[in-house]
């Protein structure tokens, strides 16, 4: 179909509004901003993302101005939400709203969708888990206890019947052009690095974290291991452990150092294409909370989950799910030795480098085949706009 007749057939583009409170680090407004610019790019829908936190925001994309009230950023028009009260800059609502992980609706911007002549279509969207009962609850409604509104919660999930997580349209086809691309991948290493692509024999790995103890006996075998290691650390949280392992004040981005087989270099923290590059330069990757944590499954090299800790352990049962689908269809003994390996990484035992290893050619094989098995049950971007739509007519 041509876009002329796109447009044709279309008359009114679906205006969506997206709240976003941030609560820490960057996987609610990582989360929101991706969901954003797939709704609008490959939706075309007009899309208005209130976020209380533009310095958050700034750190994924630098083109955020975090001094101003409104803006528009590819397209899409971005406001300093200054929650719970404040409603934006014009009480306007859309025709499908979407509250990022429970945050709570301004009080008027609720009155206002009560009050508009066809209710939008509502949607909390809810963090995401792997665990079974996440497909029972996903797109259940809830009637709003005073209004005639009606709340759906949709679900991100690993399994089939839930949600679904975000994976743009164009992903593949862009790790596809990267990892052929010998030059590409020559000049991200040059400009990361300031050197050349590390010979094949090394094993590339990236570590994004949050402060983890057991990083101190890691960085000792990558140290003493047999082959060499080529680290690359994001500016973060971790990086304070790495500089201590190397004796140096702190490990900032362009650092780099050396001991035994292990080569370190710290990374400025990059936008959200950026940082899909450097899972795709590297073999394994050490992610963490929500929005890494997917997009290293797409990156389809084996990983290793540093989840989000949570009051009473509440994250145990979340990292066990994702083990579940991850590790399914694994040898009994590779599958064992990548539960242990996630476990120690999360604060449970001790992590086994040559344990790991011993199994990498099973892992590499199970990343890429999990891969493809998570795209069977269709992108979150897509399984949201479906319903909506189907709400509207
Ligand atoms: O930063 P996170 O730990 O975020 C969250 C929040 O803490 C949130 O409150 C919590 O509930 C959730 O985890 C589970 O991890 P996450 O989700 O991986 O988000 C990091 C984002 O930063 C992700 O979108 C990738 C992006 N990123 C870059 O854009 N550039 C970079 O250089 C790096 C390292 C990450």
């Amino acid at each position: 179909m041509s876009s002329a007749s796109t447009q044709a057939s279309r008359p009114s583009r679906i205006a969506c509004d997206i709240f976003c409170a941030v609560i820490d680090n960057f996987g609610d407004i990582g989360v929101c901003w991706r969901l954003a610019r797939q709704l609008a790019g490959e939706h075309g829908w007009q899309v208005r993302l209130l976020v209380d936190d533009l310095h958050a925001f700034q750190k994924l994309n630098a083109s955020v101005d975090v001094k101003r009230a409104r803006q528009t950023v590819g397209g899409i028009v971005i406001e300093h939400w200054h929650e719970p009260a404040h409603a934006g800059d014009t009480l306007q609502v859309a025709d499908v709203v979407i509250e990022a992980f429970a945050c709570e609706l301004p009080h008027a911007y609720i009155e206002a969708m009560a009050r508009r002549e066809r209710a939008p279509v509502w949607f909390n969207l809810e963090y995401l888990s792997g665990e079974d009962w996440v497909a029972d609850f996903h797109l259940r409604p809830s009637p709003h206890p005073r209004h005639a509104l009606m709340k759906t919660f949709f679900f991100p999930g690993l399994g089939k019947g839930t949600g679904g997580v975000l994976k743009e349209g164009d992903l593949d086809a862009r790790r596809a052009a990267f990892e052929t691309s010998p030059d590409a991948r020559d000049a991200w290493w040059q400009a990361k690095t300031g050197g050349a692509s590390p010979s094949k024999d090394a094993t590339v790995i990236s570590l994004f974290a949050y402060e983890n103890p057991a990083v101190d006996s890691l960085l000792e075998q990558w140290r003493d291991a047999n082959h060499e290691i080529v680290l690359l650390v994001p500016e973060g949280r971790i990086s304070g452990a790495i500089a201590r392992f190397f004796g140096l004040p702190t490990f900032a981005a362009g650092a780099q150092a050396t001991r035994g087989s292990l080569r370190a270099h710290a990374l400025a923290f990059t936008d959200q294409p950026g940082y899909d590059e450097l899972l795709w330069a590297s073999d394994i990757n050490f992610v963490r909370g929500e929005d890494s944590f997917v997009r290293a499954q797409w990156a389809a090299k084996p990983f290793v989950w540093h989840i989000y800790p949570q009051a009473d352990d509440a994250h145990l049962p979340k990292l066990d799910a994702a083990l579940a689908h991850y590790a399914h269809g694994l040898p009994a003994d590779a599958r064992a030795a990548l539960g242990r390996f996630w476990h120690a990484w999360n604060g449970n035992g001790t992590p086994d480098w040559s344990d790991w290893q011993r199994h990498r050619a099973r892992l590499d094989a199970r990343a890429a085949a999990w891969a493809r098995e998570l795209a069977s049950i269709g992108d979150l971007a897509g399984n949201l706009a479906g319903f909506a739509k189907s709400q509207l007519k």
